[in-house]
């Protein structure tokens, strides 16, 4: 393990050196947004990638960090989001700090409670232990943010993909608004 220099492009989410990278594609998302109609329109037209996510990993460390870049668009009113977990590691917390556009981090802990912090240049994230989040780009432009974490946070999707998130990001008149998710199976 040796001190290294990471950059990372503000605009385009480039890490070097990086150690993975993966890109997430709408079709992996079905059953994800609410208006099903909408997502099979969508998925008809293009099948674009949503957002990636590059890291930075030295052997042998506790923590460590990278980018996610989520681009613009949306599913019917609602914005292109990531799956959103908890840590399967319950200990586990996490900071998102946003380098670029804008968007929305909703959290929701184990007891129901919904959080939103907004996703902006000049802000950093802090995402408590046992929160679910889920970060969603509402802008028109790339949202960048960089991530970092504990190696063995790990994540637990199963809570969300069974009962969805108390919660939806949706446009409303140009805006992004937080409503009741008329879907949430809990
Ligand atoms: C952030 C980090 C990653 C996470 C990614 C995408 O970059 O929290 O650990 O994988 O967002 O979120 P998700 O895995 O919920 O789709
Ligand atoms: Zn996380």
């Amino acid at each position: 393990m040796l001190p290294t220099g990471v950059k990372i492009d503000s605009i385009t989410g480039a890490v070097a050196p990086s150690t993975g990278h993966y890109k997430k594609r709408l079709s992996e998302f079905r059953g994800v947004y609410r208006d099903a109609a909408a997502f099979d329109a969508a998925l008809a037209r293009s099948d674009p990638v949503t957002y990636e996510v590059i890291e930075f990993k030295a052997d042998g460390s506790d923590i460590f960090f990278g980018t996610t870049t989520m681009y613009p668009g949306r599913v019917g009113d609602e914005y292109f989001m990531t799956r959103g977990h908890f840590h399967a590691r319950r200990d586990r917390a996490e900071v998102y700090y946003t380098q670029s556009g804008e968007g929305l981090l909703l959290l929701e802990s184990r007891d129901g409670e919904t959080k939103t912090v907004e996703m902006k240049p000049g802000i950093a994230a802090y995402i408590p232990p046992d929160w679910a989040h889920r970060s969603i780009n509402t802008g028109t432009e790339p949202l960048v943010f960089v991530w970092m974490t504990n190696i063995d946070a790990g994540h637990d999707y199963g809570a969300i993909v069974e009962k969805g998130m108390r919660s939806l990001v949706v446009e409303r008149d140009g805006e992004p608004a937080v409503v009741a998710n008329p879907g949430y199976a809990g």
